[in-house]
Parts: structure tokens; C-alpha cells; sequence
């Protein structure tokens, strides 16, 4: 069979008359598949009529709702690059998207002013309301791109990852089989839809599978205990989901009684929720490991032995090494090296970025995740750190680096360090150590002003503290390990 657009055709195409519900949303109405694409095809006709063409990219920062996912569906049909952004990234760092993307249009929730075309959402849904509600797919081939997705590194700018319709597919296609979904499953989506997890694994999948999503605007543990899992069939979250249901004593094993499976990833799961969560619910939650440079990577198995404190095995038609960091040679099992993968799932680069993309692939086509690990005498792999410096709260990425830049360039600060330290609530939350010029005090309330104009909030510390000095080993490097284990017990009541 031959495809004009293979993800257009593969996940949203085949529900174009269907009546089912796609999207239940929280006020008790849904949405029907039908509705859904008949409201993308609209917009998809928007784009068209001023004057966006093929591979043009479409940048959305929108709080979640069904018309922000329609517009992802109008993207793909319209031949369009979709770029969605966190809602919480300030105008700063926005700006920044736009110029690097080059992107022809903005849509936000609020007017606002870029160096493209801005609109809102509510303005892009009244004028595209007079469009014919079908559209003629523009065609596509697998390997142009579909998305563009922001990620921040350990040095430099955040680089856009250049996800191809062939790098969504095959993932979607890969993770419905492993973990079973059909169109009778019900999922609870209560991530956010503006990175691949929240996006592409429970998005992707549930098209592919025909089922319906629980649709809510974010996480909320009583719209979650009240509505979503009485209801559901399965849900997907990172560890923070988790450890709040733990958290809260309606949770029980009579709630998740229509449930087949609770899925994990983005973070660590740490054993100890695993081992919890089986104790009350029977359920052993599955976790899988992904990033946004390569989708979901690895799986614990449906049928066969979840393993606490693993993520499983390759998925189908995906490798996966761990290999020397210098050679790139396979180690044998039960050492540590650098996770690196292989696969239709590995993206296309970073956007217009050859150098970067060049440096994180080896000279075989293997990409270096930047994470360490083992795998198992039983074939799972073991995430046991990161060769990255990197913050996970939450599920959210934060780059230490990107924030030490704004607070190195703040009055009277020397130098800045800025750690992960272990938190109950979201894995790791990032606090800042200060140093200050000498014989000079440093302003707080002034660093948070700027920060607040500069950071999304996430990425803010939820500390700063002033010391004398940074700890550093012979070569001057800081010793962030030190710094950690200095205050690894800020956040944890003893
Ligand atoms: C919110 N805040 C956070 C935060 N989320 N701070 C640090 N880390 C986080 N993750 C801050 C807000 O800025 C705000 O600050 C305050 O906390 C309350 O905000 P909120 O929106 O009410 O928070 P809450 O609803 O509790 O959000 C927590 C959360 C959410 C865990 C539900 O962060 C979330 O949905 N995380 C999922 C992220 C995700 O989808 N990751 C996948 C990436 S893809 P203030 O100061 O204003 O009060 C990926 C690849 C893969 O990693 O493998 O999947
Ligand atoms: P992102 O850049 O937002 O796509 O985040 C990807 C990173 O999240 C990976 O490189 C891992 O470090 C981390 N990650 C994702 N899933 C897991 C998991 N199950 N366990 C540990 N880390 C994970």
C-alpha cells in the first residue's frame, strides 16, 4: 500500500467518520473522532489560506485542551512542521523558538508579539469556523519531519530535535503492539501535550489504537480518583503521578478495577513506588524509558516479569548498546557504559544544528543518549546515571547549565552551581549555591526578579543559598558531588 502521508493516514484517517468518543472531558461531555478531525481539517484549511506551505513550521505555546491537540492533527494533515511549547517558557525564552525555528506562525492563548504571524487560539478557532470540514492531506514522505521539539542541553542553546513522520510512526506502531491497546482501551491523559510523552506516546498510541482518552487540562488528584481511573482502562504518568495517588487514601485496589495497565516513565520510578503501589493495587506499573531525541526506547515486558528499578527490554526493531564511552565498542552485560540506541525512532538531528547532531552520533548510526547503564544477566536494561548534567523534576528537564548562565551574570555573583537534590514530591528538585565578588553581598529578591523574566518557573531554584566558596577538585572542576551530598537532606523530612 502506498501512503500520501503516512502519519496522517495511519492514525487520524481511519477514524474520519467515526462517531466514537475520542476525547472525554471533565465537564462530562466528549468528543467524537469524527468531530476532532472534522475541527482539524478546519484549521488545516486556516493554515493553507494564509498562505503556510509544506514544511513550514507552526509554532503552538496553548494551555491543553482539544482544540490545541487539533491543532498537532491540522499539522500533520497539512503537510506543516508542529512545534509545541511548554506554557510555562517566558516571552524570553520563547523569542528565542521563534527565531531559531524560523517558524511562520505563533498561536497562544493570550495575544502576543513575536517575529512571525501571532494569533490566538480563539482567534485561529473563529476564523477557520466557516472552512469546509474536510481537507485534501498534503502528501508526505516518512522521512519529512512532522515536529519539532525543543530539548536544552548540558552546553550552549536548547537545539530543536527533528522528529520525522517515520520516527513517530514506528514508535506508535511499536508501543501499541508491545503493550496491547485496542480501540476498547480508555486511557487517563493527565500530562501535559507539549512533549513526547504527554504528545506522541499517549496521543500517537490512542489514535493508532482507535481507543479514547480521558482528556483532562493536568494532573488533579481528585478529578484523577473521582473521574479517571473509575473510569479508565489505563493510565500514563511520570513517577510524581504515582507517588501522589500512594499519597492519598481514597487510592485503592477497588478504585483500579476496570484497570489493565499503569504505565511509568520520563523519570525514575523509584523501587520502593513499584513495590508500593503492587502492595496496594495489585498492579505492577510498567516502565518504559524514551527521550524526546528518540521516543520511547525500551519497555519492561507486558506478558513477562516487570522489574522494579528497570526499563525493560529494546522494543522491537530498536537496538540498544551499552558501550564504552571512548570506543563505542558493546560491553558485556552487567557493566556500565553509555546508552546508545539505533532505530526508525532515532530523530532526523538537531535543527540546523550539524555539528551538534554529529557529535551525538557514532560513526555506525548509534545515537548517545547521554544516559549510563547496564543491562541485566536477564537482558534488562538498568538506567544508573546520567553522563549529562541534568535535573529531572518532576518528569520536566532542567539543564543546570542553562541556569547558571543567568545567575553567573547577575551583580555581585562570582560563580553559581546549580544541583539536583533528592524531593519527595517531584524525584529531584534544583537548588542554586551562590558565590559571591569579594567583600560583596549578593541580592536575592533581585536574582528572583530576573530569574522570573528569564526561566520558566519549573526551572527556577527552590533554594538559593551564598557560601564562601565551591568545592573543586585538582583540575578546578566544581565537585557537584559534594555539593549534593551536602544537601541531600534539605527536602526530606528525616
Ligand atoms: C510544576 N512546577 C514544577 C514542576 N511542575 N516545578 C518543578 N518541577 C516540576 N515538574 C512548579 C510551577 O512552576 C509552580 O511554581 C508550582 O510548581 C505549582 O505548579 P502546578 O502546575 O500547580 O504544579 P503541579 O500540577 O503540581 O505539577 C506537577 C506535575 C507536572 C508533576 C503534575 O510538572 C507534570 O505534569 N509533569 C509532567 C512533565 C512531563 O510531561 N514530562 C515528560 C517529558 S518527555 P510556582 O512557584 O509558580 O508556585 C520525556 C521523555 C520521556 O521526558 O521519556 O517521556
Ligand atoms: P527528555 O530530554 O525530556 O526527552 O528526557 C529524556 C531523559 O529522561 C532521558 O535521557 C533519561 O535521562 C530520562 N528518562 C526517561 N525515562 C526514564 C526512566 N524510565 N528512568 C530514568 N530516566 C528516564
Amino acid at each position: 500500500m502506498t501512503f500520501s502521508n503516512p502519519l496522517y493516514d495511519a492514525l487520524f484517517a481511519p477514524h474520519i467518520d467515526q462517531c466514537t468518543p475520542f476525547l472525554h472531558l471533565p465537564d462530562g461531555n466528549s468528543l467524537s473522532h469524527k468531530d476532532f478531525l472534522e475541527l482539524s481539517a478546519q484549521f488545516a484549511h486556516y493554515f493553507c489560506e494564509i498562505g503556510l506551505v509544506a514544511g513550514d513550521r507552526v509554532a503552538a505555546q496553548v494551555t491543553k485542551s482539544p482544540e490545541a491537540l487539533a491543532l498537532y492533527a491540522a499539522c500533520v494533515q497539512a503537510g506543516l512542521v508542529f512545534l509545541p511549547l511548554n506554557t510555562a517558557y517566558t516571552s524570553d525564552e520563547l523569542s528565542y523558538f521563534i527565531a531559531d525555528s524560523g517558524a511562520k506562525l505563533l498561536i497562544t492563548d493570550h495575544e502576543s508579539q513575536h517575529d512571525c504571524r501571532c494569533e490566538t487560539l480563539e482567534s485561529l478557532i473563529q476564523a477557520s469556523n466557516d472552512y469546509p470540514i474536510s481537507f485534501e492531506t498534503v502528501a508526505r514522505s516518512e522521512d519529512d519531519l512532522a515536529a519539532l521539539l525543543y530539548t536544552s542541553g548540558t552546553t550552549g542553546r536548547a537545539k530543536g530535535v527533528m522528529l520525522s513522520q517515520k520516527n513517530l510512526l514506528s514508535n506508535a506502531q511499536a508501543l501499541v503492539k508491545y503493550w496491547q491497546f485496542t480501540e476498547q482501551d480508555v486511557l487517563i491523559h493527565a500530562l501535559p501535550i507539549f512533549h513526547t510523552h504527554g504528545l506522541f506516546v499517549a496521543c500517537n498510541v490512542m489514535l493508532l489504537a482507535g481507543g479514547s482518552m480521558i482528556f483532562m487540562p493536568k494532573f488533579d488528584i481528585d478529578t484523577l480518583i473521582n473521574i479517571g481511573i473509575p473510569e479508565a482502562t489505563c493510565m500514563m504518568g511520570v513517577p510524581t503521578f504515582y507517588t501522589r495517588l500512594l499519597a492519598d487514601s481514597r487510592f485503592s485496589k477497588e478504585l483500579c478495577q476496570h484497570i489493565r495497565l499503569f504505565i511509568s516513565g520520563s523519570a525514575p520510578l523509584l523501587s520502593q513506588t513499584h513495590t508500593e503501589f503492587e502492595q496496594r493495587t495489585g498492579h505492577r506499573i510498567l516502565e518504559r524509558y524514551g527521550m524526546t531525541e528518540t521516543s520511547m526506547n525500551t519497555s519492561n515486558p507486558y506478558d513477562g516479569e516487570r522489574r522494579a528499578g528497570t526499563v525493560g527490554f529494546p522494543l522491537p526493531d530498536i537496538e540498544i548498546r551499552v558501550a564504552d564511552p571512548e570506543t563505542h565498542a558493546s560491553l558485556p552485560n552487567g557493566e556500565i557504559g553509555s546508552i546508545e540506541v539505533r532505530g526508525d525512532n532515532v530523530f532526523q538531528g538537531y535543527w540546523q544544528m550539524p555539528e551538534k547532531t554529529a557529535e551525538e552520533f557514532c560513526a555506525d548510526g548509534f545515537f548517545i543518549t547521554g544516559d549510563l547503564g547496564l543491562i541485566d544477566e536477564r537482558g534488562y536494561l538498568h538506567i544508573v546515571g546520567r553522563n549529562k548534567d541534568l535535573i529531572i523534576s518532576g518528569g520536566y528537564n532542567i539543564y543546570p547549565k542553562e541556569i547558571e548562565t543567568v545567575l553567573d551574570d547577575q551583580p555581585n555573583v562570582a560563580e553559581s552551581a546549580v544541583i539536583g537534590i533528592p524531593h519527595p514530591d517531584l524525584g529531584e528538585a534544583a537548588i542554586a549555591v551562590l558565590v559571591a565578588q569579594p567583600n560583596e553581598t549578593i541580592d536575592l529578591e533581585a536574582i528572583t526578579a530576573t530569574l522570573n523574566k528569564s526561566l520558566a518557573r519549573y526551572k527556577h531554584p527552590r533554594t538559593l543559598l551564598t557560601v564562601a566558596s565551591l568545592p573543586r577538585n585538582s583540575m578546578g572542576k566544581v565537585q557537584k558531588n559534594l555539593l549534593r551530598q551536602e544537601y541531600q537532606d534539605m527536602f526530606i523530612e528525616l
